[in-house]
């Protein structure tokens, strides 16, 4: 068959190097983070960007591709970047929470990120991992599969990203001070955003409205990310199927749905087919709200899903012609936890994994909300909680405090001492009714510490996450850095083991990084702890995180050469 003489295994062993030199990329970006004007909902504000774009550049690789991007501060905050959803292998300084893998870029200052996309494919995105810079300073990583590999779906005719966020008609960090200060919850947003404009619905917006075009026939691969700070949303299109193929860049088992929801820090990859009439169609999302009794932004920010032969729109957008308004779509109610549940319940793995079967490591964090009590010291204007009391939250009644002289990866590495602890209790330190409508007022005040858990490299890890109605049960998407986890079940009430055990799926369940705790309910992640380092979990509500829903994971070094955390940069930012 050879016609030549060249041994053949030779000659695929120099075909597969001189692929993998020519296959994976390295991509060099410059980020300058800036003040800029931006207007939106008829006022100017200036704002902080990345480049004066808002959003920020997306960012494209292949998977196995390497980013090296410098980050210049030219800014008057501290800022930090996070590229969320990247696994980091061995590469933890690259990470980017502040105060957890690195300190913060100062003003005036840089830093170099430099990391590899290791085995992700799909949506991810990159944000501010500092106070709450993250409302203007973020992007999306879209992940393609490398040149020899394809999509397991039907190349899509088109591609489209919808970052949804959240606007507020004044300085963001203005109103998480303020909240700091009153006790009180900050004030909602004044608009969600697609692609930073509000959309038609809004005040001095519609000239701006995002349009997304199509040809008849067409199939679109829509990228959607919430980047919103505080809200879980829902997305729909009006009069279209959305197929959901993949979420957090791990693919799905293609499933069809009218509506999708996000919590914050979440994506999901649909394909939409452009099978309806031509015309225009609204694209719109609006918040799923559960928590009880809590103000919210109800408002609906839209783009417009536009055929080429729209009857508006096929003599190009000529002046004098009077434009229909789109469709509007149906959306859930605020309130529709049922549509949550149905759509998160289709969520299967496509790709064969390997889900851990034999655990060592099982363990029982609550998340939820606090009040403490009024400190003598204050005045009554900084306790404008409920009843005179101010806000917090806590895993495991721990309300996580950030350090401050340090990073808590630098403190692991070099072993300084009284940065943090490793008594981050297993379980709940009081077993109560943890979703009962009448939890006792004492158990409302958590305890403040900047405690890590502590894993052995390799261990087979469960976590029980249990919402808490303390205060008020509500959905939590909760984000851990550094890994993907299967969510292997969710359910209503206080897990129990003894019958929710048996509901697991151990065969195709979702890969993600960040689970949207059902309210007043459970979710079961599974992971294996294969990357070193300093790992942050968190609500991505980031007023939640703000006052205190987070923990952070240490997993040692294993003993393999390619089991370590590598060494720190040179250019690491000190504090
Ligand atoms: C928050 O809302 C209140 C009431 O509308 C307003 O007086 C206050 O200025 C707002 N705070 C910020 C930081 O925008
Ligand atoms: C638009 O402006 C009008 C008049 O100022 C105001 O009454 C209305 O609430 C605004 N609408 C939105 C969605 O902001
Ligand atoms: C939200 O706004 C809609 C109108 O868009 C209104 O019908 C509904 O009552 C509002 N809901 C809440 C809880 O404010
Ligand atoms: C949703 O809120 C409405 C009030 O806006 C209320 O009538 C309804 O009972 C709520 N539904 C659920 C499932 O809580
Ligand atoms: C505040 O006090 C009132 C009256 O004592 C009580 O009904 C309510 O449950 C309290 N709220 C909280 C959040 O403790
Ligand atoms: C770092 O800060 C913590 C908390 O303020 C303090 O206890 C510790 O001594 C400091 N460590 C060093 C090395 O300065
Ligand atoms: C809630 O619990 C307290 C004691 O923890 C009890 O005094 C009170 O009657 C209970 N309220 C309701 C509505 O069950
Ligand atoms: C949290 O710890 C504090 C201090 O020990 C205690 O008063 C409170 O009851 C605890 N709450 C829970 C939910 O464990
Ligand atoms: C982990 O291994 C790396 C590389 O050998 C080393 O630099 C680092 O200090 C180790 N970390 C710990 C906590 O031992
Ligand atoms: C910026 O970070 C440094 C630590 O690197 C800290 O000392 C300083 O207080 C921070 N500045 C602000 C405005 O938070
Ligand atoms: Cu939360």
């Amino acid at each position: 068959m050879a016609t030549s003489s060249f041994p053949s295994s030779l000659f695929l062993l120099c075909s597969l190097l001189s692929a993998s030199l020519v296959l994976s990329e390295v991509h060099h970006h410059d980020f300058v983070i800036q003040e800029t004007p931006v207007k939106r909902l008829c006022k100017t504000q200036n704002v902080i960007t990345v480049n004066g774009m808002f959003p920020g550049p997306t960012l494209e690789v292949n998977n196995g591709d390497t980013l090296v991007v410098k980050v210049v501060n030219r800014a008057q905050h501290n800022v930090t970047i996070h590229w969320h959803g990247v696994r980091q292998m061995r590469t933890g300084w690259a990470d980017g929470p502040e105060f957890v893998t690195q300190c913060p870029i100062r003003p005036g200052n840089s830093y170099t990120y430099r990391f590899t996309i290791q085995g992700q494919e799909g949506t991810l995105w990159w944000h501010a991992h500092s106070s709450w810079l993250r409302a203007t300073v973020y992007g999306a990583l879209l992940i393609h599969p490398p040149p020899a590999s394809s999509y397991p779906f039907p190349k899509p005719d088109r591609q489209t990203t919808l970052l949804l966020g959240e606007w507020w008609n004044a300085n963001p960090i203005d109103v998480l001070k303020e909240a700091i200060r009153t006790g009180a919850a900050p004030n909602v947003s004044d608009a969600y955003t697609v692609n930073g404009q509000p959309g038609d619905l809004y005040n001095c917006s519609n000239q701006d409205t995002i349009v997304v075009p199509t040809g008849s026939g067409e199939t679109s691969l829509i990228r959607v990310i919430n980047s919103a700070m505080n809200q879980p949303l829902f997305f729909t299109v009006a009069n279209h199927k959305l197929t959901v193929v993949g979420a957090d860049a791990s693919y799905l088992k293609p499933f069809s749905t009218n509506v999708i929801m996000l919590g914050p820090g979440q994506t999901t990859d649909v394909l939409l087919t452009a099978d309806q009439p031509p015309n225009r169609y609204y694209m719109a999302a609006r918040a799923y709200q559960s928590a009880q009794n809590a103000p919210f932004d109800n408002t609906t920010t839209t783009a417009i899903l536009q055929y080429k032969s729209s009857p508006c729109c096929s003599n190009g957008t000529a002046k004098g012609i009077k434009k229909t308004p789109p469709i509007m779509p149906f959306l859930p109610a605020f309130n529709d936890t049922n549509s949550v549940t149905s759509f998160s319940g289709k969520f299967r793995s496509l790709r064969d994994i390997v889900v851990p079967k034999e655990i060592d490591e099982s363990l029982f964090f609550t998340i939820g909300l606090g009040l403490d009590n009024c400190p003598k010291s204050f005045p009554k204007s900084r306790c404008q909680g409920p009843n005179g009391t101010r806000f917090t939250a806590s895993m495991n009644n721990v309300s996580f405090v950030l350090p401050s002289n340090f990073s808590l990866l630098q403190a692991h590495s070099k072993g300084i001492p009284g940065v943090f602890t490793t008594d981050f209790p297993a379980k709940p330190p009081v077993r109560f009714d943890f979703t009962g409508n009448n939890v006792s007022r004492s158990l409302f005040q958590p305890v403040r510490g900047t405690k890590l858990y502590k894993l052995k490299y390799g261990s087979r890890v469960q976590i029980v996450l249990q919402d808490t109605s303390i205060v008020t049960p509500e959905n939590h998407p909760i984000h851990l850095h550094g890994y993907d986890f299967y969510i292997v079940a969710e359910g209503f009430g206080n897990f129990d083991p003894k019958k929710d055990t048996s509901k697991f799926n151990l065969v195709d369940p979702p890969l993600r990084n960040t689970v949207a705790v059902p309210v007043n309910g459970w979710a079961v992640i599974r992971f294996v702890a294969d990357n070193p380092g300093v790992w942050l979990m968190h609500c991505h509500l980031d007023v939640h995180i703000s006052w205190g829903l987070a923990m952070a994971f240490l997993v040692d070094n294993g003993s393999g050469e390619l089991q370590t955390l590598e060494a720190p940069p040179e250019d690491l930012p000190v504090c």
